[in-house]
């Protein structure tokens, strides 16, 4: 076995043990009330779900295994000059539990890309698809296209004991984790750069890696690659796309349809797909104001119209969190020291003085706040990477490190389908009238 794989199992088998004793011991504790309106309205604040990869407080933001993003930046390993976390200690700190050295990080990177290898048909899969196609679009059916790799769905046909799901699960997490980078550049290529692909470079790390075969060779831009990998890799377990892959895996559908089911969710404006929404708002408002530096006024007033019409500010909100977002923070600090008078991120951080108070005099929206979403476009665009339907498939590629490690987790944990109890507006009714005690 290798040595991650080795040390994920030792501490799988050991939380096992101590799961079956915390339920057999208190297992009929109430954890919480349920209300109709939580029912009724996205089930927010209901306990349901157990996702050991991270933890996310609503004052104080994310944190994994108990670690706070400015933690992370400080304890895990970085590139060779670099000053960012390499996105395979997150991975290794979610999967085993434990902060990496900088030998276990070298490890991952070489296991992934030795698993690197994408077969062709996925490529040909992709280019069958208009060149109009959404990339997150390309990007899941690459990930569909490459299902006939599956280790779990070869290994379950064979009929594989259950006591060994997991074994095939981390060999498909790893494969697929391995490969994500390799397929979403070639879509970057094929869609944005005339199909001029760039080889894969063995010597660099996976985010590293990414940012070269997507065709950027700046150094600074490597950087921004681990730290973006890094911070938008999970939110615990609630969440719309590790909720999906979670469920979806607990049907045994194995680690290429549950992450793909997932992504589908993150292709959602409410979820990931604000990250190009947000770089599409602000050009729109840049071409209707006619200036690429607008006032706080002009943003005011911008603000307001998209309020008038119906729709959302994109990157502000949030179904948890009650505070800016720690993901926001650190994009920031990125942008203070490698680009402080760039446009772009200074009407980011505009909008972020001018947005809140607003939001707030609405009255209604529970955080008023900038997400992840609201700042990582501006950093791109400094870059020239200005293709702003992409930033949800870079969101993805790092997605798949949190969910891929929560499936490997819920397979070693043994835990079954998932299958919460739904009700009708009809029964509710009954239930009202002191009809109908089915689901007291
Ligand atoms: N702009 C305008 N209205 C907003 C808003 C925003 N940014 N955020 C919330 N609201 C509105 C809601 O639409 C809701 O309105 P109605 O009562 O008329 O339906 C009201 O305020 C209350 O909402 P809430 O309880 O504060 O927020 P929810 O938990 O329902 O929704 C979220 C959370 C993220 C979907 C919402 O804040 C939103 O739509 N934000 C903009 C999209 C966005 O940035 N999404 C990315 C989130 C992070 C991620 O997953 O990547």
């Amino acid at each position: 076995m290798g040595i991650i794989k080795d040390k994920f199992k030792t501490k799988a088998d050991l939380a096992s043990l101590e799961i079956k004793e915390i339920i057999k011991e208190h297992g009929n504790k109430k954890i919480g009330e349920v209300t109709l309106a939580q029912v009724y309205q996205g089930m927010r604040g209901i306990t349901g779900l157990v996702t050991e990869t991270s933890l996310l407080d609503a004052q104080e933001g994310i944190r994994f295994r108990g670690y706070s993003i400015p933690e992370l930046q400080q304890k895990l390993p970085k590139a060779p000059n670099g000053g960012e976390p390499l996105p395979e200690g997150l991975f290794h700190l979610m999967l085993v539990g434990e902060l990496p050295t900088d030998e276990d990080v070298n490890h991952i990177t070489n296991v992934w890309q030795r698993r690197s290898h994408v077969p062709n048909h996925v490529f040909a899969t992709i280019d069958a698809l208009p060149i109009s196609t959404h990339p997150m679009t390309m990007f899941v059916v690459g990930v569909m296209a490459m299902q006939t790799e599956s280790h779990f769905a070869k290994e379950y046909a064979k009929g594989l004991n259950k006591k060994d799901y997991w074994d095939a699960v981390y060999d498909d997490s790893m494969d697929l984790i391995a490969r994500l980078p390799r397929i979403a550049a070639y879509i970057y290529r094929r869609k944005y750069r005339n199909n001029e692909h760039i080889h894969p470079n063995g010597l660099l790390d996976w985010a590293g890696n990414f940012a070269h075969m997507m065709g950027y060779t700046d150094e600074s831009f490597k950087e921004l690659m681990r730290l973006y990998m890094t911070i938008h890799a999970d939110h615990e377990g609630g969440n719309v796309s590790a909720h999906t892959t979670h469920l979806v895996g607990s049907a045994l559908s194995d680690p290429y349809l549950s992450y793909a089911a997932g992504m589908n969710g993150l292709a959602g404006p409410l979820h990931g797909l604000a990250n190009q929404e947000v770089i599409k708002w602000i050009y729109e408002m840049q071409e209707q104001i006619g200036t690429d530096e607008p006032t706080s006024e002009q943003i005011a007033d911008y603000v307001q119209k998209t309020l008038a019409s119906g729709k959302v500010v994109p990157g502000y909100g949030h179904a948890v969190l009650r505070k800016t977002d720690p993901r926001f923070e650190a994009q920031m600090e990125f942008g203070k020291k490698h680009m402080p008078d760039d446009k772009m991120v200074n009407t980011v951080w505009n909008i972020y003085k001018t947005v809140p108070p607003i939001l707030q005099s609405l009255g209604k929206i529970k955080n008023p706040w900038p997400n992840v979403d609201a700042h990582s476009g501006a950093l791109l665009v400094h870059y020239g990477f200005v293709e702003y339907e992409f930033y949800t498939v870079l969101f993805a590629v790092s997605r798949s490190l949190g969910v891929l490690a929560s499936l490997c987790w819920d397979r070693a944990l043994a835990f079954p389908l998932e299958r919460p109890k739904s009700v009708t507006t009809d029964s509710v009714k009954n239930w009202i009238a002191g009809k109908d005690e089915i689901w007291e």
